[in-house]
């Protein structure tokens, strides 16, 4: 495998002036800013709606409104050069490129519609019974031990069990999903030290995303299935369906997972918002809504534009990069009120948290349906949620999330 983008260190090769706009030498993917991102996303809203980024050669959009703008305005920012920092039309992708992220329209039409059609409401309400039958079977298990690890025993049991069942994978080597979805995260930023560690460490993983993507190796009654019954209809490719599989499998597991965590997180270290969810678990939907507002899973990605275009009164010109910092859209006060409190009362919806537009998280109705399940399952079953001691932050370029988080629950007394 080969990369173009220059190693670490050599960035400054890139740094353009650019008359009119803030300049900036921060580093989105320091480990510093990684470890609490809001003080510095705040920074950079002040220094505009629109900053350039020195180090990387790219700008920066952290306001709503213009993250919003950018994301709904795909013919001139556009996905098909990546969605990341690496360039498409100039560099080479570290593998084969998306069908769905990392394509336009009009091909991208047809194949999100495809994949729509088999992740629709219809699809996934026939999923419930099984989903929630999980989650309770994982939090039951959990409140008998009473010390448990909440990331290691159900925010990441739940989705590489219910999820990868749904599309139906093996069951066999299901441990590769998420390092493998670790790296197509990190593959997003920079080729940094994360990114190389990543790769370094990645063993068998991507051969067994390969292998799990064919339709030989798929139950027939998961959406994988589905996807090749698409290709047997002649909808989309056969080699689109397996790309449709790997789309799954890259999407769907590291970002469900970080996001169950960052609920279980958030509700520990908020006493008052956990009483409000656990006196009433209708409230899980719109409680994963404002984690997903307040620390969310997913960063930043980029887009590229297509042509001179002028944003927010700076000119851009043609094929540069703009990184969308969507966790940052989700704390700005110029739409926020109070931006920086989490509370589970408030209407969260019209987060950037799975993006906007044409692109927006195609697996999002899935994604919130297992929160919403996992978040109301603890909120009829738990009456306390005690973390013990600090839960391990885990580093990627793209998404936030944890590792473990040693914790305490009681059962509620009925
Ligand atoms: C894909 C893909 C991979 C990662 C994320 C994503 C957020 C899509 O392979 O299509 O959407």
């Amino acid at each position: 495998m080969k990369f173009t983008q220059p190693p670490e260190g050599e960035y400054e090769k890139h740094i353009v002036p650019v008359k009119g706009v803030s300049s900036l030498n921060f580093d989105p993917y320091a480990a510093e800013v990684l470890t609490n991102p809001y003080p510095h996303y705040e920074e950079l809203r002040e220094a505009g709606p629109i900053v350039w980024l020195e180090r990387y050669g790219v700008y920066v959009v952290s306001h709503y409104n213009t993250v919003r703008d950018v994301l709904t305005n795909p013919d001139v920012f556009c996905s098909s050069a990546g969605v990341g920092l690496s360039n498409f039309h100039t560099e080479k992708p570290w593998r084969q490129p998306s069908i769905i992220l990392e394509a336009d329209q009009p091909e991208h039409t047809g194949v999100r519609a495809v994949f729509a059609r088999i992740l629709s409401p219809r699809a996934l309400k026939k999923l419930t019974t099984t989903f929630e039958a999980e989650a309770e079977t994982m939090i039951d298990r959990m409140l008998e031990n009473g010390e448990c690890d909440g990331v290691v025993d159900l925010a990441h049991a739940f989705p590489i069990k219910v999820f990868g069942d749904a599309v139906g994978i093996m069951n066999e080597g299901r441990e590769h999903l998420l390092p493998y979805g670790d790296m197509v995260f990190n593959a997003f930023g920079p080729v940094n030290g994360r990114f190389k560690e990543c790769l370094a460490n990645l063993g068998p993983a991507t051969e067994w995303i390969y292998e799990a993507c064919k339709r030989e190796n798929l139950t027939d009654d998961g959406f994988g299935a589905a996807f090749y019954a698409a290709a047997d209809a002649g909808e989309i490719t056969h080699e689109g369906a397996g790309l449709l599989v790997r789309t799954t499998l890259s999407a769907g597991l590291d970002t469900t997972i970080f996001t169950m965590g960052n609920a279980l997180v958030n509700l520990g270290r908020h006493p008052d918002q956990w009483a409000i969810l656990r006196d009433e678990p209708k409230r899980a939907r719109a409680a994963l809504e404002e984690v997903l507002r307040y620390d969310s899973t997913f960063h930043s990605f980029y887009r590229t534009t297509t042509r001179e275009i002028e944003l927010e009164g700076v000119k851009l010109d043609k094929n540069q990069k703009v990184l969308v910092l969507v966790a940052s859209a989700n704390r700005d006060p110029r739409h926020w009120t109070e931006p920086d409190k989490f509370d589970v009362t408030r209407k969260a919806t019209g987060n950037m948290g799975f993006g906007a537009g044409i692109h927006g998280c195609a697996g999002q109705m899935i994604a919130r349906m297992e929160g919403e399940i996992v978040l109301r399952t603890l909120a009829t079953k738990v009456e306390t949620i005690e973390l013990l001691g600090e839960p391990s932050l885990h580093f990627n370029n793209t998404v936030r999330g944890y590792t473990s988080m040693p914790m305490r629950i009681t059962a509620k007394k009925h």
